[in-house]
């Protein structure tokens, strides 16, 4: 009911096949479809209760205040659909360490979705739900989905929607996330992929190649190879990254500790133990692994990084309210 607190839990996700620019950036039209896995051990609690006596939406990060327009944004668009026009109380708590390329975005705008709608008094089905999301954050369509979701590209805002491939996923898999800065980006994703879409001459290819990487890990899934799920997410993140180093001007999410850790993934690959790494809009770099291998994985980091920096993650639901 319309007054009504509404609680909801989402999980941040990983791409395996990156989403880096928008064909539409008002609706967050994606220019190629993305594919992802979501994690356990991040996520976002968010409670949304609309409030007639507000006179405008009151918003708690972490317990602390904050003023952002893209969230009044979003609200307005949650209003429009719900036809009311009330401002609502929002309290969000994030489990991620916010805008460190661990996408705090992707789980806070799918927790805002869930709650947000519900809290309107609107009963949106997952598909809506991802839509909704979409507008606040494009990764965040993903987040609805629990275990391997994809986000169709689309043309429009009733064909660029999430979905589930695989949940629970029959994979082995893990990622074992370290986190180098947990600061704020200096370019933020939205920026960045602006820039990369406009000014890399290789971001056609970049298209192409990012069609095939979806069919490729897409079969990977459904025949439960982790070989080629890994080599293709990986190859598919550094694509991402060359995108970086080829716009005008470039710029730069890799590190010297980026770099370091991937050497150690390669190492470790040397000696036998298999492992892959993706890295997103920061420096923290996300190993794929099996159940097997965290021990001998998370040694090695152990050695170079703190505990309280190295975060193993199996694969985590979708959105449900608490
Ligand atoms: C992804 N990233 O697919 C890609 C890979 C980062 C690297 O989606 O502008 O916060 O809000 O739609 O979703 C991060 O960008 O950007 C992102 P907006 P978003 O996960």
């Amino acid at each position: 009911m319309l007054g009504d607190k509404i609680t909801a839990r989402a999980h941040t996700n990983i791409a395996l096949v990156k989403y880096w620019g928008k064909e539409n950036e008002e609706l967050i039209i994606p220019a190629n479809s993305s594919l992802s896995l979501t994690l356990d051990e991040f996520y976002t609690d968010t409670s949304v209760q609309f409030d007639e006596t507000l006179q405008s939406d009151e918003v708690t990060l972490n317990d602390k205040t904050v003023e952002d327009i893209k969230i009044t944004n979003f609200m307005n668009i949650i209003r429009e659909k719900a036809n009311i026009p009330y401002f609502a109380r929002i309290e969000s708590t994030n489990h991620v360490p916010t805008s460190a390329g661990l996408a705090s975005s992707a789980s806070a705008y799918a927790a805002l979705s869930a709650a947000g709608s519900k809290a309107a008094g609107l009963n949106l089905s997952e598909k809506e739900l991802s839509r909704l999301a979409r507008r606040g954050s494009g990764s965040a369509t993903r987040s609805i989905f629990g275990g391997f979701a994809a986000w169709n590209k689309g043309d429009d805002d009733e064909t660029s929607y999430g979905y589930s491939i695989e949940d629970p996923v029959k994979m082995d898999i893990n990622m074992i996330a370290i986190i180098l800065d947990n600061q704020p980006k200096k370019i933020s994703s939205r920026k960045g992929m602006k820039i990369s879409i406009e000014t890399s001459p290789y971001y056609n290819s970049w298209i192409e190649q990012t069609k095939a990487d979806f069919r490729t890990i897409s079969d990977a899934i459904k025949n439960n190879d982790f070989t080629t799920l890994g080599k293709t997410a990986e190859l598919n993140a550094m694509r991402m990254h060359s995108l970086t180093l080829s716009s005008d001007p470039s710029y730069l999410y890799i590190n010297s500790d980026s770099i370091e850790v991937i050497n150690m993934v390669k190492e470790l690959r040397e000696n036998g133990i298999e492992c892959y790494y993706t890295m997103d809009a920061g420096p923290n770099v996300k190993i794929i692994c099996r159940n097997n291998n965290i021990n001998a994985i998370t040694k090695k980091l152990s050695s170079r990084f703190d505990e309280n920096q190295i975060k193993v993650s199996g694969p985590g639901e979708g959105i449900k309210y608490l």
